[in-house]
């Protein structure tokens, strides 16, 4: 009687163990032929969705931190950052708002790309008038900052060799200027980009340009679409131009575009080829007047 149970239990648990291991190589063999590429070490957060892209938030919870306007290089802005620490380091990402704006005319960006996993820092620029090539400079200065000189709270969330680069207008401009200085950018988001110089043929960041197809502040013709010709297509690039929107259409909500941004950065920022499927084969539908892509292929 006092056997019983032991070689019970023994017995229980080899046909466990057998069970276990049949499952695990069962499901090994059919994990294999799958898993054709390992997932990217920078993944952060559950399978995408198109509800997940669509919905005002990601999947993390974010808190935001005040820059100071006495900061150096730049005029100071708002960080927001997830506040999950469980998952490793995030990309960060600053966004530049256009000539005579503030961070505030974008600010519903902050929130909705660091809930899907990054640093975002919105900057506010040195004086409302400052040109693109200014605008691109303070870019770097702000991811500098959130590098070596932010809070350790934020610090310590950021991955130092992931960092992007977006901007509105003039911002957008200052974008590519950041990019063409600093290849070693992950990525740049342009949004209706304004700037005099037409040409960057040594732009080798992947680079998404969004442009509104009634833009007249900076028509397509003249900006987004010169712009994005004259980055070879030796880098990754996208172009996608949005039915009917006006140069004012990233400062209200805009679900097409915050949908391929964060694809972008996620794909580029962090490697993340989950993302690819909302990028290529192209994103369709009404909102999309045109959309030009070179195709990641992961
Ligand atoms: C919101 C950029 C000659 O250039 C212009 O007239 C012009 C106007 C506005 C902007 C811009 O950045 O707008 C964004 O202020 C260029």
């Amino acid at each position: 009687m006092q056997l019983t149970p032991r070689t019970g239990a023994r017995t229980f648990t080899r046909l466990l163990t057998g069970l276990l291991t049949g499952l695990a190589l069962t499901a090994g063999a059919l994990a294999a032929p799958a898993q054709a590429h390992a997932a990217s070490p920078y993944e952060r957060g559950p399978d995408p969705t198109d509800a997940l892209l669509e919905a005002s938030r990601g999947p993390f919870s974010v808190a935001t931190q005040s820059v100071s306007s006495l900061v150096l290089g730049f005029g100071g802005g708002e960080i927001y950052y997830p506040t999950d620490t469980s998952q490793g380091t995030f990309g960060a990402i600053a966004i530049s708002p256009g000539y005579t704006a503030r961070w505030s005319s974008l600010d519903w960006l902050g929130p909705r790309i660091a809930s899907h996993g990054f640093v975002v820092i919105g900057i506010e620029t040195n004086t409302l008038y400052d040109q693109p090539a200014s605008r691109g400079r303070q870019l770097l200065a702000a991811l500098d900052y959130l590098v070596e000189d932010s809070s350790l709270t934020i610090r310590s969330r950021i991955d130092p060799d992931r960092l992007a680069v977006a901007g509105h207008s003039m911002g957008g401009g200052g974008s590519l200027e950041a990019a063409d200085d600093r290849p070693s950018l992950q990525a740049a988001v342009p949004i209706a980009p304004w700037n005099s110089d037409k040409s960057w043929p040594a732009v080798q960041v992947p680079t998404m340009i969004t442009g509104g197809e009634s833009d007249s502040i900076a028509p397509v013709s003249t900006h987004a679409q010169l712009f994005y010709e004259s980055i070879p297509s030796s880098a990754e690039k996208a172009y996608l131009e949005l039915n009917g929107a006006s140069h004012f259409f990233p400062q209200t909500t805009n679900t097409t575009m915050a949908k391929s941004m964060v694809a972008w950065l996620k794909r580029f920022v962090d490697d993340d080829t989950r993302y690819e499927q909302f990028l290529c084969p192209p994103p369709g539908g009404l909102a999309i007047e045109e959309y030009r892509h070179t195709c990641p292929s992961s």
